[in-house]
C-alpha cells in the first residue's frame, strides 16, 4: 500500500506514534510518505520505503500568520497525484484533518483521495473543543472518511463533546516490545543512578496537564524513606517551574533534569518506577513504554490511562492531586523487592498486549476497509 502520513514532527505523543507507525508500515513493505513542515524527529536515519515531503510555507509581508494548513493541503494533493497514494492518514485533528478535507474537495470526489484521522487527545479535550475550533473539529470528524481514537475513553469523549453520530474505531497506541525491553546492564553503563539507589522516572513535554509539581512532591516524600533519584526527561513550558520547585524542596542534587532525549530505553532501564500524575491522559504512551521496559507505573484514574495500567497489577492509579496516596503506593513498590519484581513482570505482560505486532495489522485492516468504502 502507499500511505501518506501527516503529523506534528516535534516532540509529543501524537508525532511519536505517527512516526513509529510509519516505520512499522515501511518495515512491512508499504511505501510511506510523510508530509509535514519538518522531518519527524523519530525518523532520524535512513529507512527503506520512507519518503519525506516538506511543506514550504510562504512568508509574505501581508501574512501575520503564514497559512501553513493551506500549503499542507496543496502538498497533500501534489503527493497524492505524483505517487498515487492509496490512503492519507492524518494525526491530530487540528489543522491536519481540515487540510486533508480541503485536499479532497480540491481533487474532487472522483479522485479517490481518502483520508483517515486519528484523534490523540488534546485535539479533542483542549484544542478541538475550544470555541475558536469547535465547529471545525466537529466538521472534520464528521467528514473524515475514517476516524480512529487511541482509547475508548477518547472515543466517548469525542462523541459526547461533539455530539457525533458516526462510527469511530478504537485502535490503541502501541510499542515495539523488542526495542523497549529491560536490559539490566543499562543502569550500570549509564551510571546516572548508583548501585545502591533506586530510580524514579518521568518523561514528557512538561505541559501543565502533566502536573510536574506533583511528581516532585511525591518524590520528596519517597526519598525520605528510600535512597533514590528522580530522572526528569523532556522539555516544555513548565521546566523552569519544575526546577524552582526542586530547588525550594532542596532536591537539586537528587533530581536529574536531562532535557530531550531521542532514545529513552536506557533511561527507563535505569528506573524502578514511572510517575505520570497527569490531570488527563487520553492514553499515556510514555507509560506504555515504561511498562514495556518492565517499569511499574503510578498514574491517575482519569482518562484513558485506566485502559493501559491495570490498577494494583502493574501499577496504581489515583486522583491527580492525591500526592499522599501516590507517595505511599510508590513506597509500597520500592521498599519491597518481591512486590517490585512481581509488578515488573506484570508490567511487561501488560505491554505485550499493545505490541506493534498486535496493533499495526488493525491499522492496515482499517485502511483497507476505508479504501473499499
Ligand atoms: O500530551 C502530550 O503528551 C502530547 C499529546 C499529543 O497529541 O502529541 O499526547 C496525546 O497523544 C498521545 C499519543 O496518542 C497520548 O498517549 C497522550 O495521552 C495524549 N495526551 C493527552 O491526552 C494529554
Amino acid at each position: 500500500m502507499k500511505i501518506g502520513i501527516t503529523c506534528y514532527p516535534t516532540y509529543g505523543g501524537s508525532g511519536v506514534i505517527a512516526s513509529e507507525l510509519g516505520i512499522e508500515l515501511a518495515n512491512r513493505g508499504h511505501e510511506v510518505h510523510f508530509i509535514s513542515y519538518e522531518m519527524p524527529f523519530k525518523i532520524n536515519k535512513f529507512y527503506k520505503n520512507i519518503y519525506f515531503h516538506e511543506v514550504e510555507v510562504l512568508e509574505y509581508p501581508l501574512f501575520k500568520y503564514p497559512p501553513y494548513s493551506l500549503s499542507l493541503s496543496v502538498k497533500m494533493a501534489e503527493i497524492f497525484e505524483s505517487t498515487g497514494l492509496d490512503i492519507m492518514h492524518v494525526h491530530y485533528a487540528i489543522p491536519h484533518a481540515a487540510s486533508a478535507y480541503l485536499t479532497q474537495s480540491m481533487l474532487g470526489k472522483d479522485s479517490n483521495f481518502k483520508f483517515v484521522t486519528t484523534l490523540h487527545g488534546t485535539d479533542i479535550t483542549i484544542v478541538g473543543n475550544h470555541s475558536s475550533f469547535f465547529k471545525l473539529t466537529k466538521f472534520c470528524i464528521e467528514n473524515s472518511n475514517g476516524i480512529t481514537c487511541v482509547s475508548n475513553y477518547l472515543k466517548k469523549q469525542t462523541i459526547d463533546t461533539f455530539d457525533i453520530n458516526k462510527e469511530i474505531e478504537v485502535i490503541y497506541n502501541f510499542v515495539d516490545t523488542s526495542k523497549y525491553k529491560r536490559n539490566k546492564l543499562d543502569k550500570e553503563k549509564l551510571g546516572l543512578i548508583k548501585k545502591d539507589e533506586l530510580g524514579i522516572i518521568h518523561i514528557s513535554n512538561f505541559r501543565p496537564v502533566k502536573k510536574i509539581r506533583n511528581i516532585i512532591e511525591v518524590f520528596c516524600r519517597v526519598r525520605k524513606e528510600v535512597n533514590s533519584k528522580l530522572i526528569l526527561v523532556g522539555d516544555g513550558p513548565e521546566l523552569g517551574f519544575a526546577k524552582e520547585v526542586a530547588s525550594k524542596l532542596n532536591l537539586c542534587d537528587k533530581i536529574l533534569f536531562l532535557g530531550r532525549k531521542d532514545n529513552v530505553v536506557p533511561l527507563l532501564n535505569s528506573a524502578n518506577l514511572y510517575l505520570l500524575p497527569s490531570k488527563n491522559e487520553s492514553f499515556g504512551v510514555s507509560a506504555l513504554e515504561a511498562l514495556s521496559c518492565s517499569v511499574p507505573v503510578i498514574g491517575t484514574n482519569v482518562g484513558g490511562l485506566k485502559e493501559v495500567v491495570n490498577n494494583g497489577v502493574c501499577g496504581y492509579l489515583f486522583d491527580p492531586d492525591d500526592i499522599e496516596a501516590m507517595a505511599k503506593a510508590s513506597l509500597n513498590i520500592l521498599s519491597s523487592s518481591s512486590i517490585m519484581e512481581k509488578m515488573s513482570e506484570q508490567a511487561r505482560k501488560t505491554a505485550l498486549k499493545f505490541d506493534s505486532k498486535v496493533i499495526i495489522p488493525q491499522y492496515l485492516e482499517y485502511y483497507r476497509r476505508i479504501i473499499k468504502s
